[in-house]
């Protein structure tokens, strides 16, 4: 899969980079069917966010501790008054952070598979480190927006060096929710940073006014890409998914990288402890 001076220019000039046909659909399948073990295997009660007055507390701090475990994550509105699921818990999942790539064998083997490794050399990530993953359900009708944003918001170095590396286990369509970018949109100014508050709890700091481009205006392309399409995304660049209003899931799979030779800051929201230091594409 190795990229040309063409793919390296277009990422350049873009912000993003489509590779079509990066990963075995076999390696995808074997991916999708993990993902469900574990969602099988995870007890909603250990979330804890049923008590109305508690919920963004404890939901905040499993969030906030999810940078060096495999957590699962609901889609808003997945439970009733009474805190029983509406749905299905297979459906009701958003999605599965942040330590995958670290924690899970099947997870580890699939993010430090040789296309990964091939894209960021060639786009001249130095020295890569895996920080965080997430797998995204999207699920038929359920799966909701993933709003406009930047992804150094959330994984801010210094310099700036986060890549996503975004890979399509399921066809993804207009339909079922695929990635929207501004091509271009990475020469734009970060707009914001998300840290952790001194007192406990997270927020955003205001860094540049510059509006996103609106969903579903001209200024966003949509990023159609059929499962085992890799999809690089430049930090900085914004990008954007809609609802799954379709009966079709659209599972997908991301890493985001940083080098190590840039700063990774206290204040950052995702911090690992040390007894998991962060690891590159070389096998454990
Ligand atoms: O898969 C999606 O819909 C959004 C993914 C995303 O924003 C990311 O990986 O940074």
């Amino acid at each position: 899969m190795a990229l040309d001076q063409t793919d390296v220019n277009a990422w350049e000039r873009d912000g993003f980079l489509v590779i079509p046909d990066a990963v075995d659909p076999a390696r995808c399948e074997e991916l999708i069917a993990r993902a469900e073990a574990i969602v099988d295997d995870f007890d909603p009660a250990t979330v804890s966010i049923f008590s109305t007055h508690e919920q963004t507390r404890t939901s905040d701090d499993y969030f906030l501790a999810s940078g060096d475990t495999i957590s699962c994550f609901f889609e808003e509105g997945a439970f009733a008054e009474d805190g029983s699921l509406v749905h299905d818990k297979a459906l009701s999942i958003n999605k599965i952070g942040h330590a995958l790539h670290d924690l899970d064998p099947v997870f580890d083997a699939f993010s430090r598979q040789a296309p990964f490794a091939e894209a960021a050399a060639a786009i001249g990530i130095a020295e890569p480190l895996l920080l965080q993953s997430m797998y995204i359900f999207k699920s038929p009708r359920i799966g909701g927006e993933v709003s406009c944003h930047q992804d150094s918001t959330f994984l801010y170095t210094d310099p700036m060096s986060v890549v996503g590396f975004w890979v399509a286990l399921q066809d993804a369509t207009l339909e079922n929710g695929c990635l929207w970018a501004q091509p271009g949109g990475h020469k734009g100014p970060l707009r914001k940073r998300f840290v952790r508050e001194a007192g406990g709890g997270t927020s955003f700091e205001e860094l540049d006014p510059m509006p996103f481009p609106e969903p579903g205006g001209p200024e966003l392309v949509p990023l159609e890409a059929k499962a085992g399409t890799m999809v690089l995304l430049h930090g900085l660049l914004p990008h954007w998914s809609d609802v799954n209003r379709s009966d079709r899931s659209r599972h997908a799979y991301t890493v985001h990288v940083i080098d190590g030779a840039a700063a990774y800051p206290d204040e950052n929201w995702l911090q690992r402890s040390t007894d998991l230091p962060l690891r590159g594409f070389e096998a454990a």
